[in-house]
């Protein structure tokens, strides 16, 4: 087997997951090329590289998606190899085969792998026929008339999805045999629109399930081993916020098999690097195959501390062509890992983005606790991209001791110039249910949507808006009764709503 030292790394990401990437280059001794946009020349991850090059505007498709620059900024710096992170162009296949043909290391799985998995109907067939327990659904992409006939056949609910997509995206709930066809055709449009690619396939919709997902990793020295699992169903609207591992509902019995089905699924494939199988988990502790993630993930630090693992480190181990750098697969997760993550995005404003400049910054630190950051005090937190800041993680010897390490450690972090969901976070932390592991990816929106998404002082502000405004409007009811048809005094006066948020109001 041939070896290739890196020496030098282009990272093909901004934000955090650039700054993370590059850290462990820097440990090995392994130069670093940042990419950035116009409004990211003073970004967080421009100022750690050693070298950086303006790749176009702001526009992502103008700047980090743009394959021909980025090849040309590798080129130009020297860079032997290519971290593309998570999103951008993380998973596509063009690119990897695009790094290939420029003769630039692609640090990820092959084009083909990737190929493979990005297809969702595809990427059933493969898992289900390397044994992997998959969703009941089509086989493949379907036509309108197949779609409402397969619902029929396996009962409603169904979810209808797009096999272009993943995470969410261009995906129905159909509860009722009426809805079917119009559920149909809004999943076609929205997938149309979100990848240019209108097919779509349908499954059974499971009840309450919860997500998990086994963390794969593979060399070119036919080794394939699972690092376990992690679990994320606390979700937004398809965001994960809070990611744990171990599990809670899976058993080591459990671990074992859905360890080994990842690893032969991802055999199956001829996978290389880093790659998450997802799966979801009913009430039975059934598991079934969702989709293959052929990246680094957003929740990698958890992987991390229950492993002692550099998985950043691993992928530059693999791509240069060593084994696996832990041996053996390993045995068990050690201790309780949980991640949160900081969003600017205010809750009382129905999490609305907030860009702006950040003028304080206060991090927590102590042992166990560890922060992922894409920003610094003074920095201007800009509208174009993903809102999501930092990611703030712990690890403690038990799940009940990471939970209140994390609360801690939220609750010591400041951010001060922008609003952001910290306090949400905490208050997610503090539910009974998820305290008591209790939670499926149906959480959010039993528990902590509508006014559970407000701190307990806006509760009690919100009581007493609505206790005056009762008031007030009693109060003009009772004026009108007495001079009718009177006419406006002037628009000077404001209602306790109006004067508490603006006219207009939500
Ligand atoms: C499902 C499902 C129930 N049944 N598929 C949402 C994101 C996408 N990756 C898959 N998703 C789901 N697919 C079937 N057949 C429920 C969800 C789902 C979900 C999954 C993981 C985490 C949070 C979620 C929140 C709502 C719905």
């Amino acid at each position: 087997m041939t070896t290739r030292k890196i020496k030098r790394v282009l990272v093909a990401n901004r934000g955090e997951i650039a700054v993370r990437v590059m850290r462990t280059c820097h440990e090995r001794g392994i130069e670093t090329v940042a990419v950035y946009s116009e409004p990211d020349r003073v970004a967080l991850h421009t100022r750690t590289a050693q070298r950086a090059e303006c790749i176009g505007p702001a526009p992502s498709r103008d700047s980090y998606l743009r394959m021909d620059r980025i090849l040309d900024a590798a080129k130009k710096h020297g860079a032997d190899a290519i971290h593309p992170g998570y999103g951008f162009l993380s998973e596509k296949a063009e690119f990897a085969r695009a790094c290939a043909d420029a003769g630039v290391t692609f640090i990820g799985p092959p084009a083909a792998a990737i190929d493979a998995m990005g297809e969702k109907t595809r990427a059933r067939a493969t898992m289900k026929a390397a044994g992997v327990p998959v969703v009941p659904g089509t086989d493949g992409p379907v036509d309108d008339a197949t779609a409402i006939a397969f619902a029929r056949q396996v009962g409603l609910p169904v979810m209808v999805k797009a096999a272009a997509g993943g995470g969410g995206k261009g995906m129905r709930k159909v509860t009722r045999e009426e809805d079917l066809a119009t559920a149909v055709a809004g999943a076609r449009r929205e997938a149309m629109s979100a990848f240019g690619d209108d097919s779509l396939y349908v499954e059974k919709f499971l009840e309450k399930p919860r997500h998990v997902e086994i963390q794969v990793f593979a060399d070119t020295h036919s080794n394939v081993h699972h690092l376990f699992e992690r679990e994320c169903s606390v979700q937004r609207r398809n965001q994960k916020i809070i990611e744990e591992a171990p599990s809670s509902v899976v058993t080591p019995p459990m671990r074992r098999a859905m360890g080994e089905i990842a690893v032969k699924g991802a055999r199956a494939v001829g996978y290389l690097n880093a790659g998450t199988v997802e799966f979801l988990v009913d009430a039975n502790r059934k598991f079934y195959f969702l989709e293959m993630n052929t990246r680094l993930q957003v929740e990698h630090p958890v992987t991390e501390w229950v492993t002692g693992f550099d998985l950043v480190g691993a992928q530059l181990d693999v791509a240069e062509g060593l084994p696996l750098p832990w041996g053996d697969q390993p045995e068990s997760p050690r201790g309780w890992a949980m991640e949160a993550r900081i969003y600017a995005e205010d809750p009382a404003q129905g999490f609305l983005p907030q860009p702006g400049r950040i003028t304080s910054l206060r991090v927590p630190d102590g042992p166990g606790v560890r922060d992922d950051s894409g920003v610094y005090a003074g920095y201007e937190v800009t509208p174009f991209y993903d809102p999501m800041i930092a990611k703030l993680s712990c690890w403690a010897s038990s799940r009940q001791a990471v939970m209140d390490k994390l609360i801690r450690a939220l609750n010591e972090y400041s951010v001060k110039g922008i609003n952001t969901n910290i306090g949400y976070l905490v208050r997610i932390l503090q539910h009974p249910a998820f305290r008591a592991g209790d939670y499926d990816t149906g959480f959010i929106e039993r528990h902590m949507q509508g006014p559970a998404a407000l701190p307990p002082e806006n509760l009690r502000t919100a009581a007493l808006l609505a206790a005056a405004f009762f008031r007030e409007s009693e109060e003009e009811r009772l004026r009108h009764q007495v001079v009718a048809a009177r006419p406006s005094e002037g628009g000077g006066g404001q209602t306790a709503w109006q004067r508490a948020f603006g006219p207009g109001g939500r």
